[in-house]
């Protein structure tokens, strides 16, 4: 690390203790700009990354709801408005019981260089609540996203922040949060993406993150004159993004040997097909069950329980071409990582956002394998919530082809953008480098045109 990275890190450290996740991001990032700031001095004088590490806004407010046994519930919402440079604030709500202001402020700067990179007009920002929905009732799922909305519509709108979902927020709790946004306002506008597709939706969002990690990981097989077809692969995660990565990965010829959730994970070594991932979206989405019900219906796929207490995690320790951990972040340790290795993996696509801890990044690189980062691998959920606002702006609805199509040439794009500048900047084939490179140089120089503000 340069003498820059270290006392800046310093300084956050000691400024905002015990936001772990959020120092790892920053740490990243830091990392890979160094090479810039010392190119372009104007950006260190400017403090352009001191600024962009300080969020613009962050909300914080007391969420308390009756459940449909009258009791009285309190948990905590946040919204965090990281960065507004070329666009209003965008990015999703989590409803986990983990969230806290360190996990959403490192999503939410991860936020400002992924939306960068999809060449679209958004800025960067995240919320969400230590709200768990998990086993609890549609009513009660209502109620607390209403309670939620309840305060956060006076901080959002359509031309100043769209959340859209993340982990435990789906179609169902962008319909409440809507609902209500529309009771308390009296507007109909594009104020969340992710919505129906008979009330303002787009097509293919759903899909969109998985896919959009496929398509990425499609485009660095084609550096090395390859494809899907016959590869093997491990997925993590059995939720929105896993699901969708699943389907296009077998659209595309490969197979898929493994899914999980937060209690275990399944090894179906003949490979999950369309009936088989229809089984898991229909346990996943409609019965809202546990990934070990797979195994209770397929007998010959193995389920093994997730050990909390174990330095590493079976699920990357399988015989595999590609891996796209698709869970939640730090789920691939420097011993996964070196599993993964071990066991021939030589492709990663995160369709998690910071899947990986610093030190099994380093491993990716220094092997030199085709290692596509959150910020890059994953914006494809992002670029199609842009292309939502869009619809939604003109009053006119994309086909399916065609936003599909969109997306194709976004993650494209974006995979371009990663290599050509790693390869400006002097590191080629490092997809961190040229992501976190090419997200930040677009929102540096809009910083700079618009004076400290
Ligand atoms: P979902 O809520 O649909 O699914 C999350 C999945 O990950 C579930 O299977 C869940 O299991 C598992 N999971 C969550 N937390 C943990 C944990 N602490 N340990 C182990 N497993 C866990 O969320 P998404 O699929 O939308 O999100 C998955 C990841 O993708 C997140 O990192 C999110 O930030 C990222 N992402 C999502 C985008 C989107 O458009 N939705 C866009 C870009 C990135 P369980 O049910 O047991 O909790
Ligand atoms: O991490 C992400 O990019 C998301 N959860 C999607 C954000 C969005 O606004 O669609």
């Amino acid at each position: 690390m340069s003498d820059y990275v270290n006392s800046l890190m310093a300084q956050l450290k000691a400024k905002h203790p015990a936001q772990p996740e959020f120092h790892q991001a920053v740490e990243e990032v830091a990392d890979s700009l160094s090479i810039v700031l010392d190119r372009h001095p104007e950006y260190r004088t400017s403090k352009i990354l001191e600024r962009l590490i300080e969020p613009e806004r962050i909300i914080i407010f007391r969420v308390p709801w009756v459940d449909d046994q009258g009791e009285i519930n309190i948990n905590i919402g946040y919204r965090i408005e990281t960065n507004s440079a070329i666009g209003p604030y965008k990015g999703g709500l989590r409803f986990h019981p983990s969230v806290n202001l360190g996990i959403l402020k490192f999503l939410a700067f991860e936020q400002v260089f992924k939306n960068s990179l999809t060449t679209l007009p958004m800025g960067g920002g995240k919320g969400g609540s230590d709200f768990d929905p998990k086993g609890k009732s549609d009513l009660k799922i209502m109620r607390f996203c209403q309670a939620f909305m309840s305060e956060l519509f006076r901080h959002i709108g359509p031309n100043t922040d769209v959340p859209a979902g993340d982990i435990g927020v789906g179609g169902r709790e962008i319909g409440y949060l809507f609902g209500q946004y529309k009771k308390l306002r009296n507007e109909f506008t594009g104020i969340l993406t992710g919505k129906g597709l008979n009330w303002g939706g787009s097509l293919i969002r759903p899909e969109a993150t998985g896919y959009g990690s496929v398509y990425f990981a499609a485009e660095m097989f084609e550096t090395r004159n390859e494809t899907f077809e016959g590869k093997t692969c491990l997925v993590s995660g059995s939720g929105n993004v896993a699901q969708y990565a699943v389907e296009k990965i077998l659209e595309l010829g490969g197979k898929v040997v493994t899914l999980s959730d937060s209690n275990g994970y399944i090894y179906d070594e003949e490979g999950f097909d369309s009936e088989k991932l229809k089984f898991i979206m229909d346990l996943k989405n409609i019965k809202r069950g546990r990934i070990i019900e797979y195994s209770e219906k397929y007998k010959n796929t193995v389920y093994t329980k997730i050990d909390s207490n174990q330095d590493f995690n079976p699920l990357w320790n399988h015989k595999a071409d590609c891996a796209f951990p698709s869970a939640t972040q730090n789920e691939i340790n420097a011993k996964d990582a070196q599993n993964l290795l071990n066991n021939g993996v030589y492709v990663i696509s995160e369709g998690a956002n910071m899947p990986t801890t610093l030190d099994g990044v380093k491993l990716f690189l220094d092997n030199k394998i085709l290692y596509g980062p959150a910020k890059a691998a994953n914006a494809g959920g992002v670029a199609v919530s842009g292309l939502e606002m869009s619809q939604n702006s003109m009053r006119l609805p994309w086909s399916r082809q065609e936003v599909d199509d969109r997306l194709r040439n976004i993650m494209k794009n974006i995979h371009k953008t990663c290599l050509d500048t790693a390869d400006r900047f002097g590191t080629p084939g490092n997809y961190v480098n040229g992501a976190n490179i090419g997200g930040f140089l677009k929102v540096a120089d809009a910083m700079l045109d618009q004076g400290v503000v």
